[in-house]
């Protein structure tokens, strides 16, 4: 079934400089990147992607985390893979979420760790399922960043928007 997922480099992914290598593992799968992005993580976006983990002991570290303030790397590079079975392969490329119980060979194998404050930094992030894809990836991208149509989108005329045009 062909389907997409939102994939994030997390901060450390971008400090430890391992762009380049997750993408080459990523590219075993043979899906197409559809959409992508460096972006600056804000508090809101960050509490929104992890709502889900709100109650847990490490949300406060995980929010900082994410946001890239231990990494001091305030940004993460956002990607949409899109083909078929696109999240299985992807979430399974990338292993378990403790990256000490994670298959050595999957991306959070080789290159995560848990750090003293008890963080699993595991360098990526990948959608769990088809509800989580699409809420994630409607978060992190408007539809016109999106080269596919992956979800049904519509065009609104919005008036008084401020906006950031070249010099
Ligand atoms: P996932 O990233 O594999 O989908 P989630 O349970 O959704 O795992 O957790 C989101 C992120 O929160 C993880 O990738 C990891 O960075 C962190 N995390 C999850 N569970 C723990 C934990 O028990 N201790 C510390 N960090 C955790
Ligand atoms: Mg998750």
């Amino acid at each position: 079934m062909i389907n997409q997922t939102l994939v994030l480099i997390k901060p450390d992914g971008l400090k430890k400089s391992l762009t380049g290598n997750i993408l080459t593992r990523l590219s075993e799968t043979k899906l197409e990147i559809v959409a992508s992005k460096i972006l600056k993580v804000t508090k809101e976006l960050a509490e929104k992607h992890y709502a889900h983990l709100k109650n847990e002991p490490f949300f406060g570290e995980l929010i900082n985390y994410i946001m890239g303030d231990i990494h001091e790397r305030r940004k993460v590079m956002a990607m949409v893979y899109w083909g078929e079975d696109a999240i299985s392969k992807v979430r399974s490329l990338a292993g378990a979420t403790n990256p000490e119980e994670a298959n050595p060979v999957s991306i959070r194998g080789q290159y995560g760790r848990i750090t003293t404050k008890g963080v699993y930094e595991n360098v990526l992030h990948a959608s769990a399922n088809e509800k989580e894809a699409e809420q994630e990836i409607k978060m992190w991208f408007s539809p016109n960043e999106v080269i596919v149509d992956i979800y049904p989108s519509r065009e609104i005329i919005k008036n008084n928007v401020k906006e950031k045009v070249w010099g």
